[in-house]
């Protein structure tokens, strides 16, 4: 085995080499998945950065074709940034990303078309020379002016993007309006804004249903519907989405009144997951959201294995019942990856007991457990002087193998024989004045032997974190259900149906390939039920970009 590339991932989306981060305009046309993305065609780490462009009609197996976008203009010649696609009348896709137009970052808005609509994989795209359609004006930091969105269409028929911006401190998202999609007009507000929350890149802003499971197109308003806005936060790295309402007349978004801007609000992944984007795939009726997953190991070793960066698995995204938050669940057509299943069925764990799970491939893996319980007694108190917005902190402290009332119990997954290695994720329970809490767990800080200390990421120890969330469950049925993802050197995990999602890189040096190993375990004095368990090796796909 080359050891350099133990850590690639087997049903993930990653070009054959060199650096990925955010995925742009993806979309669904004429029968067949676009999915553009940034790219560094000459390494492995951030730079040179072009719009790669891959096509699928499955959304599992993946054509790499020419890349779409690439600096040769005045109006990009120092980088094609991150954008989104819209389908116009027609049927006519237009891509929006932005440009760099100097040394000092100077950012302006393009668009590009395809060169032929008959090409069922539009590997070919034009920048028509009234470009840059979108230049930033004196109230516009120049800088901090980027990623447009998918437009969408007001009744009154103009089109409205934002670019996710700021000034000063407070995140803001410009909002501009055309009639022809050509001549963009500021707006005098913002479409948001929060203070103290620094830069928003790469937003997003969709409508979804509050009656049904169904996606919607980006241009849907009026009374069946709530809006997302979703921001990444530059300060972070963090992606954070409030529900609200959008006011048509106004044309203002405005968060429901429970909802917290910046970074004690609502995230979409509680672990390494940046940049994403949606998009409306009218052939299934369903929003998906692609996301990024940044490497946490060194740019040393980023550069040794020559790639760095991967696509998350895509996710479709609907309003929970409660409409308080989004549930977000790993699209269908990854399930035909599954093969060689396992299961376990009612099957008790009492404290400090584990149960491995045998018989599949566990470095590429999925995984969808319920665990019951008989009685919430045992919850140890959650203690109020705790941070209620740092779960991540308590997390770190009271690990999976730190003996609680109700949990940790869970998963250890990418585990090595003698436990010398796992990224264990697991629940805990607590119990507050008059509900529980949960906290969620994806905990990477023993997830491999290479010492931190010498193995640096940009002069810090390797990342490691113990990624956490809560999760905003009724525990009335007395039940937990976990799935995990698991692929070589990515972990991605969806709790109680999706409610909390929570995804790790980890480089195990052990736990690889044959030798990784899977248990459910629980730490609790409280016995736990596996009610049930499902478990599948992840096939490869036939083509992934070669
Ligand atoms: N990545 C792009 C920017 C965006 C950032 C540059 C987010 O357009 O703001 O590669 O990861």
């Amino acid at each position: 085995v080359n050891v350099r590339q133990v850590h690639r991932t087997g049903y993930h989306f990653q070009p054959t080499k060199h650096w990925i981060n955010d995925p742009n305009g993806p979309m669904y046309y004429n029968g067949v998945y676009h999915l553009f993305y940034q790219y560094n065609p000459k390494g492995a780490v951030w730079g040179n950065i072009v719009w790669a462009h891959s096509v699928s009609t499955d959304l599992i197996n993946w054509k790499k074709v020419e890349h779409a976008i690439y600096p040769s203009k005045p109006f990009d010649q120092f980088g094609c940034w991150s954008g989104s696609a819209t389908i116009l009348p027609g049927n006519k896709p237009i891509i929006l990303y932005t440009g760099i137009i100097d040394k000092n970052n100077t950012q302006v808005q393009n668009y590009a078309v395809p060169a032929n609509l008959s090409d069922p994989y539009l590997r070919e795209w034009i920048k028509p020379d009234n470009n840059p359609l979108i230049v930033a004006d004196q109230s516009v930091n120049k800088t901090s002016f980027r990623d447009p969105t998918t437009a969408w269409l007001g009744r009154d028929g103009h089109w409205r993007i934002v670019m996710g911006s700021r000034r000063k401190d407070r995140g803001m998202t410009h909002m501009y309006r055309s009639k022809d999609f050509m001549h963009w007009t500021k707006a005098g507000h913002p479409l948001h804004s929060s203070a103290g929350t620094g830069n928003w890149e790469c937003p997003d802003f969709y409508p979804v249903s509050i009656s049904g499971k169904n996606g919607l197109d980006t241009s849907v308003m009026g009374p069946n519907v709530k809006h997302v806005l979703k921001v990444s936060l530059d300060v972070t790295r963090y992606e954070y989405y409030t529900l609200g309402s959008y006011l048509a007349q106004q044309d203002r978004y405005v968060p429901d009144k429970d909802m917290v801007d910046g970074w004690n609000g609502l995230r979409y992944d509680y672990g390494n997951f940046y940049a994403s984007k949606s998009f409306f795939d009218p052939s299934k009726n369903r929003r998906i959201l692609w996301g990024w997953a940044n490497e946490s190991d060194t740019t040393d070793n980023d550069v040794q294995k020559n790639w760095a960066g991967i696509q998350l698995i895509p996710r479709t995204i609907v309003l929970d019942p409660s409409g308080k938050q989004l549930l977000q669940w790993p699209i269908e057509e990854v399930e035909t990856l599954r093969r060689n299943k396992v299961e376990l069925n009612n099957q008790k764990l009492a404290k400090g007991e584990k149960i491995e799970i045998k018989g599949i491939t566990v470095a590429q893996a999925d995984v969808d457990v319920t665990f019951t319980f008989n009685s919430l007694d045992n919850a140890e108190p959650f203690d109020p002087s705790w941070d209620r917005y740092d779960a991540q902190k308590l997390c770190s402290q009271k690990g999976s193998t730190v003996q609680g009332g109700l949990g940790p119990f869970g998963l250890l997954t990418l585990a090595s024989e003698n436990l010398e290695e796992y990224t264990p994720v697991f629940f805990r329970v607590f119990k507050d004045q008059n509900k529980h809490v949960v906290l969620m767990c994806s905990d990477a800080s023993r997830s491999s032997l290479m010492d931190p200390k010498t193995h640096m990421k940009n002069g810090n120890d390797a990342y490691r974190p113990s990624f956490a969330g809560f999760v905003n469950v009724d525990l009335k049925d007395k039940k937990l259900s976990l799935r995990s993802l698991i692929d070589n050197s990515v972990v991605e995990s969806f709790g109680a149906g999706g409610k909390t999602c929570i995804t790790s890189r980890v480089y195990p040096t052990l736990a690889v390939y044959g030798n990784a190993h899977l248990y459910a375990f629980n730490n609790g004095t409280e016995t736990v039920n596996i009610e049930s368990l499902n478990a599948w090796t992840m096939s490869r796909p036939l083509q992934m970009n070669h």
